[in-house]
């Protein structure tokens, strides 16, 4: 069990894990919860609440609430290292990730066979056998601690396809993208090794129950004009689809990867709706993945998550499955972690706001919507049909089909053409000789154990008294090929940061790994773009980043300003035990003061002391309008600035209030001290010390000098209405000898 106040121990998730074996197999759904009421709210589109989780930033205006969607919401890690990302997944999961895909490095498409160990990657990590069984292991507590089973997501698409589906089957994953045409078209692998490989792996995937996803949305993001290609998209997702029902999957395991093909300022409603309407109905058995659109994203957050909002509203309109969440990493190119979590959050929050929107609209019937869904439909099986009268699919891609830019049937004679006999692993395909012989479970095709024993031919890993899916002690498991490329060695490298059992006292930034010391800056200058862009660089410089890089910059007007975002390194770290941390002031909740301050009715009179004419901080602690302490039900008479402290006091008597407050911002000769000093002399002198409680607050106050000044407590310049209510109640219990 994983203790919420201490970080993961990663070490121990890389301990044993030879004998470590997953939980479960197979991918599961979120249950829609019986329980539709949080805080104030009754929903109705709601899963079963987490046990632990954190709520968007506004969730506490409502109670803390956190409603979770009926929507699995993936997450996408892509640091490089695994060893860090197992603590991406469990923030993540705290903020409502149920599927998590590790991107895997770049090129591993090409990998002829499995890779061991833990070597760092690029863009993401190398998928190999200890780091999925490590990220499953540490999934089986993060999905405990959280109280939702957590999909754990990879690749089987490849040339090592096969062999990847078995490792992934064996080691508990419980989804993957898989999809022949990925293959061919963006890997320019051969096509017929390609299927051949696609229906052992998915024949394989079927058996571990696990959810594929299909490659479609590459040509989306591939295509120059993505909004033409609508047709062929459907085509591709119609391909894998029944080529997946028919090497066994199940249809309700086989998700489309769909994504809105544009982006505003397009119109995209009228383009994007119209598409998912058609692709919903023709595929109403199989599940929907929506991506958010990546292929018109830029660098800047804001626009992201805009877009992400619009294709979430398509989502919600045509019932999505899975709802992925991307960042502006991949328009920035750099894993910022804490922008996966925002997306998480954007995704949670969109969702709960739609929540019952169905039961409210409507789509039409006719029109608009209707006519450009028919006419995608027709077009797609106009495309069908010319594979057909082309000598079928792999004629039509050698003719360069796929991927073309014109909306079919036009064509523009820019798509991606591969040679049938071409690309990587060409003629690696054989027939199957008479006495083959697989004695192993989940194989696509025939085999010939019946020459061996008759009744094995459905259950051939019997002959070997089973095979590593049923039986996982038969599982070689490697550790580490490679002695300086592996989590051990980059784990010593960071141990300062680490510690023992993932506790240390030494902190530093992180974006990507642990340690990086990399932070990111904002800065706006007014003046022209490319003036900006340099001048930011050398603000950074001076401000002692080290490898600052320009991640984002933004015209504001031609002339007048520039807003630059940069990242850079900051190479010193922090002792903790030299940092000064206050000790967390206690606030009550909202409802227990108000129910306090109605019990026990409380009287203030306010005012600036002295010749002192600010006015902003006291009325914050006040007015109702800032969040103040007249929200709560109390009376405060406010006096104004420069107030003579005898008025205050005089004041307080005349109303017969039973708190003052004395705002006191100018410190010049510590003149703040000496005007608490005086109320409280001058209160004595009157008599009625003892009747008020009295405050002081201000900028430069600190609780030690306003109580030893004679105040009964001191407010500083975080302090706002809540903290001043929380201590009058507790003042006021004293009082009154509670
Ligand atoms: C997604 N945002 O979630 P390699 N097979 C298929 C793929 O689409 C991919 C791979 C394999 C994206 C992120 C991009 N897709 C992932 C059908 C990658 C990965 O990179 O060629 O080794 O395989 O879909």
């Amino acid at each position: 069990m994983l203790d919420i106040n201490k970080k993961i121990d990663v070490k121990e998730i890389l301990s044993d894990l030879e004998n470590y074996r997953p939980k479960r197999r197979g991918w599961v759904w979120r249950e829609k919860s019986d329980k539709q009421v949080y805080g104030p709210f009754e929903y109705t589109d709601m899963s079963t609440p987490l046990e632990n989780s954190i709520g968007i930033p506004a969730a506490q205006y409502f109670g803390g609430i956190d409603p979770q969607p009926n929507n699995t919401i993936t997450t996408e890690i892509a640091s490089g290292r695994f060893e860090d990302d197992i603590r991406r997944m469990r923030m993540a999961a705290w903020h409502g990730a149920d599927h998590i895909m590790v991107i895997r490095t770049a090129g591993q498409s090409h990998f002829d066979g499995l890779i061991e160990g833990t070597p760092q990657g690029i863009g993401g990590v190398p998928i190999s056998r200890k780091q999925v069984r490590a990220h499953r292991k540490a999934l089986d507590l993060i999905e405990d601690e959280v109280g939702r089973p957590i999909n754990y997501h990879s690749y089987v698409s490849g040339v090592a396809g096969p062999d990847v589906a078995v490792m992934l089957a064996e080691e508990g994953v419980n989804g993957a993208h898989q999809d022949p045409q990925y293959n061919v078209l963006y890997r320019n692998i051969n096509m017929v090794r390609s299927f051949v490989d696609a229906a052992e792996s998915k024949k394989v995937m079927a058996w571990a129950e696990m959810v594929q996803i299909d490659g479609a949305h590459n040509a989306n993001a591939t295509a120059r004009e993505a909004w033409k290609v609508m047709p062929e998209l459907m085509v591709q997702h119609g391909i894998n689809a029944l080529y997946s029902f028919k090497a066994g999957m199940p249809k309700s395991n086989i998700a489309l990867s769909t994504v809105p093909p544009t982006s505003a300022p397009a119109p995209c409603m009228k383009l994007d709706l119209p598409y998912a309407v058609a692709l919903r109905e023709i595929f109403s058995e199989y599940k929907m993945r929506a991506q958010m659109n990546t292929k018109y994203i830029t660098s800047s957050s804001r626009e992201a998550t805009v877009t992400h909002v619009m294709n979430m509203l398509i989502s919600k309109l045509t019932s999505a499955d899975i709802q992925s969440t991307i960042t502006p990493d991949e328009g920035r190119n750099v894993p910022w972690h804490m922008y996966n979590i925002e997306a998480c959050d954007t995704a949670k929050q969109t969702l709960a706001g739609f929540d019952g929107l169905m039961d409210m609209i409507e789509l039409r019937n006719e029109g608009f919507l209707r006519n450009q869904a028919r006419e995608l439909k027709e077009r797609a099986v106009l495309y069908l049909e010319e594979i057909i009268t082309a000598g079928g699919y792999f004629n039509a891609v050698e003719q360069g089909f796929f991927v073309d830019s014109a909306l079919y049937p036009e064509r523009n004679g820019d798509g991606i053409g591969r040679k049938i006999d071409g690309g990587v692993g060409a003629g690696t395909v054989y027939e199957r000789a008479a006495d083959y012989f697989a004695p192993v479970t989940a194989h696509y095709g025939y085999n010939n154990v019946a020459q061996y024993d008759a009744n094995a031919v459905s259950n051939p890993s019997a002959l070997i008294d089973g095979c590593t899916l049923e039986n996982a002690d038969k599982i070689i498991y490697i550790d580490e090929l490679d002695e300086n490329d592996n989590a051990n060695q980059r784990m010593a490298e960071s141990e300062k940061y680490r510690g023992e059992h993932g506790e240390s006292p030494f902190v530093k930034p992180e974006v990507q790994w642990l340690g990086d010391g990399v932070v990111q800056v904002e800065i706006m200058l007014p003046i022209y773009l490319r003036g900006a862009q340099y001048a930011a660089i050398e603000f950074a410089k001076k401000m002692n980043l080290k490898d600052v890089e320009v991640i984002h910059i933004e015209q504001m007007h031609p002339t007048e300003g520039t807003r630059v975002q940069l990242k850079g390194v900051l190479d010193f770290d922090l002792d903790m035990r030299n940092v000064e941390i206050p000790p967390e002031p206690e606030v009550m909740s909202d409802d227990e003061i108000r129910e306090e301050f109605d019990k026990f009715p409380v009287k203030i009179v306010a005012g600036t002391v002295g010749e002192d004419e600010h006015s902003v901080g006291l009325r914050e602690v006040i007015d109702i309008k800032h969040g103040g302490i007249e929200k709560y039900g109390c009376d405060v008479e406010y006096l104004g600035t420069s107030v003579p402290i005898e008025k205050l006091v005089d004041a307080a008597i005349e109303i017969d209030a039973n708190v003052i407050l004395a705002s006191t911002i100018i410190s010049h000769d510590d003149v703040h001290y000496k005007n608490m000093k005086r109320i409280h002399e001058y209160a004595v002198e009157k008599g009625v010390r003892d009747r008020f409680i009295i405050c002081a607050g201000g900028t430069q106050v600190t609780p030690e000098v306003a109580r030893a000044n004679g105040m009964d407590e001191g407010f500083g310049r975080y302090d706002r209405g809540v903290n001043v209510a929380t201590f009058l109640v507790h003042k006021g219990r004293e009082k009154r000898g509670q």
